[in-house]
């Protein structure tokens, strides 16, 4: 029995969902696409073969034809329309971040802590990249000892004009924040952010560097420059007691040639977290079959969010700040 999507959002990342879907989720039945702009919602639908444009976000949600709910639209409107897929009791994938401001993902958490119910998986599709995967294993792995620092490193080619400066931690930084407590499987207690001459217009502070104390005594530092102009390149390195791992790029051929070698970098995230991705829809529809979330929770969503806050707040501040996050529900386990 297949699972029934819907699409809210026809943009970058909702165009690219859906195309996904159609090409490389079994399981999934692309239903219908909403976006505000109508033509944009009907290019997707025409491209992937999906059956209706939708009239509105809550048509879309409140219809029988549709199992669960897929939200990539913007930023700010993530908590309204997730809130109304918990209201309809439909699984729902939320695009990262699950919200911009941590009071919006505590409402959604304590909605699904009243339910009893976990129906939101958050966009955090690193979880899903085979490096990060196997870097996670080797550290499991316990040949290398604990971890002391993970180095992070964020650079976007460039980043569009709507982009703001506390997006760069928000939007961006926020993989980066996710991954880390994945990773290392701790929680944050302090973070200071640094900013240095500036590449951005506009006031723009990029690149921003951030500082982040675990609980477990490791630090983590995340460099996120989103104009870095030569290319998406995502590094990331944990220093442990008795060696290091290292994140190996999706590289797939060095060229030599006139006497220096190269490899190429993507042009943005979608072609580098293509894997990803594509494991992270089929593990979302594969879950809904099964009954069982996978993934990033609505709590994930909630500390990375929780976590940027109080980074914009040392941004603002020029000090360190204190990292407190609100009492997790029991329905997403033991800490
Ligand atoms: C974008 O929304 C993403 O999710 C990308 O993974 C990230 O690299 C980029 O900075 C974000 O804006």
């Amino acid at each position: 029995m297949s699972v029934r999507v819907g699409i809210i959002g026809a943009g970058v990342m909702g165009a690219d969902h859906a195309a996904t879907i159609a090409r490389a989720v079994a399981q999934a039945e692309l239903v219908a696409i909403f976006d505000a702009d109508r033509r944009r919602a009907a290019s997707v639908v025409e491209e992937t073969g999906a059956r209706f444009v939708a009239e509105s976000a809550d048509a879309l949600i409140s219809d029988s034809r549709i199992d669960a709910v897929l939200i990539a639209s913007p930023d700010h409107t993530h908590a309204k329309v997730a809130l109304a897929c918990l209201a309809a009791g439909k699984p729902v994938l939320c695009e990262k971040p699950l919200a911009p401001t941590a009071d919006e993902c505590l409402r959604l958490v304590q909605e699904e802590a009243r339910a009893a119910r976990r129906l939101i998986q958050v966009g955090f599709m690193r979880r899903f990249d085979p490096a990060y995967l196997a870097m996670k294993e080797a550290l499991h792995a316990g040949e290398v000892g604990r971890p002391l620092l993970f180095h992070s490193v964020h650079r976007n080619a460039s980043a569009p004009s709507w982009f703001t400066s506390d997006m760069i931690i928000t939007n961006s930084a926020v993989h980066d924040i996710d991954i880390a407590r994945w990773l290392l499987d701790d929680e944050f207690m302090r973070a200071k952010v640094f900013t240095m001459r500036t590449v951005g217009a506009g006031g723009m502070r990029d690149p921003q560097f951030l500082v982040l104390e675990a609980q477990g005594g490791s630090i983590v530092d995340i460099e996120v420059f989103i104009n870095a102009g030569y290319g998406y390149d995502i590094r990331g390195e944990v220093v442990c007691e008795r060696g290091v791992v290292t994140l190996a790029p999706p590289v797939h051929v060095h060229s030599r040639h006139a006497g220096s070698e190269s490899f190429g970098f993507a042009p943005d995230w979608r072609p580098r977290f293509a894997a990803a991705y594509e494991n992270e829809l089929r593990s979302w529809v594969e879950s809904i079959s099964r009954g069982v979330p996978t993934g990033a929770s609505a709590w994930d969503g909630y500390v990375a969010t929780a976590v940027a806050e109080h980074c914009l707040a040392s941004l603002a501040s020029g000090t360190e700040a204190q990292i407190t996050l609100a009492a997790r529900p029991d329905i997403y386990g033991p800490p």
